[in-house]
């Protein structure tokens, strides 16, 4: 798959790459690597990067979206990254292009571009790039393998979630090109006060469902009410707050439930079990060990809690 992939690259002189909408460091990383990388080892295309804007990766290196017009798309290649499913791509107009080719480490989920490179055993977008990288021998400039790492170190849970050998192997091969990995941790990691203290509220908020399960609710008035004291929003909240439950003893999976005026936001988390066939089951999806989901009210929530309690039980769901 790697051969058919770069052949397709070498083929065009343009090249846009997408990736999903509210991007994470994966999303990101994957973009703004995969451009260094096209751009190191073909300089004379033209790579360019689409999609909505980041405040919370904004620290990041490059990843400023260009101005594309329609046009642009015409003749090009498009590569889509990080995503399984269609309505998560930003920016519709790689449907645009001549030829689509996605990369992607998320369970199969629908058919969306030409030729897939979809390998769901990796942590990261920016880890099955980077062995993309190492398999084809192409160069790692600093630009890519800092990109690259951020996203293998974000998506992985800073190697907790996968902390498997090739995980480290790769991090390895790209940490020996010319960057500071705490250069990119500080950055990561470093918080506003005001984010600690609503964590602190957060903490607070934790419900024990029993089973070993987890929850926060932020009802819609709650969610107005912090999101302008914050200067957040509901998608920062059920992202942000989730990790409050994670290191808590007896708690083996939990979820954030985020009530806006286009339904509840899930984000489900585990410490031991596949909780990706619950979020399937109300219409989510993602990974095995962090899914989420949007369900219509909180009583269907609930639902999901007690399906949640029922997978620790060892019963069917
Ligand atoms: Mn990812």
């Amino acid at each position: 798959m790697f051969e058919k992939a770069l052949k397709l690259i070498k083929e065009y002189d343009r090249i846009i790459i997408h990736r999903h909408t509210n991007p994470d460091g994966d999303a990101l990383g994957s973009q703004v690597g995969l451009k260094a990388l096209i751009n190191e080892n073909f300089p004379d295309k033209q790579v360019l990067i689409v999609g909505d804007r980041t405040r919370r990766y904004a620290f990041m290196e490059g990843w400023e979206p260009d101005e594309v017009t329609d046009d642009q798309y015409r003749g090009a290649l498009a590569i889509v990254l990080d995503t399984s499913a269609k309505f998560m791509i930003s920016d519709t107009r790689y449907t645009l292009a001549d030829k689509t080719l996605r990369f992607d480490h998320h369970l199969y989920c629908e058919d969306i571009c030409d030729l897939d490179v979809i390998d769901s055993s990796f942590e990261s977008c920016c880890g099955l790039l980077t062995q993309f990288a190492l398999d084809m021998d192409l160069r790692i400039n600093r630009l890519a393998a800092k990109s690259l790492f951020t996203g293998l170190v974000t998506d992985s849970g800073r190697f907790r979630y996968a902390s498997n050998s090739r995980t480290l192997r790769l991090a390895a091969a790209l940490t020996e090109r010319d960057f500071d990995p705490n250069e990119v941790y500080c950055e990561l990691y470093a918080d506003d006060y005001a984010n600690i203290r609503l964590r602190a509220q957060y903490t607070l908020k934790i419900n024990f469902a029993g089973d070993g399960v987890a929850y926060i609710i932020t009802d819609k008035a709650e969610l107005e009410r912090i999101t302008k004291e914050y200067d957040n929003d509901a998608f920062g909240i059920s992202r942000g707050m989730v990790g409050t439950m994670a290191d808590i003893r007896g708690i083996d999976s939990w979820v954030n439930f985020t009530e806006t005026e286009q339904g509840v936001l899930c984000e489900l988390r585990s410490k031991r079990y596949n909780i990706n066939p619950i979020a399937v089951k109300y219409g989510g999806g993602g990974h095995a060990r962090a899914s989420g989901a949007t369900v219509p009210d909180l009583q269907t929530a609930m639902q999901m809690v007690q399906d949640m309690r029922a997978l620790h039980r060892g019963e069917k769901i």
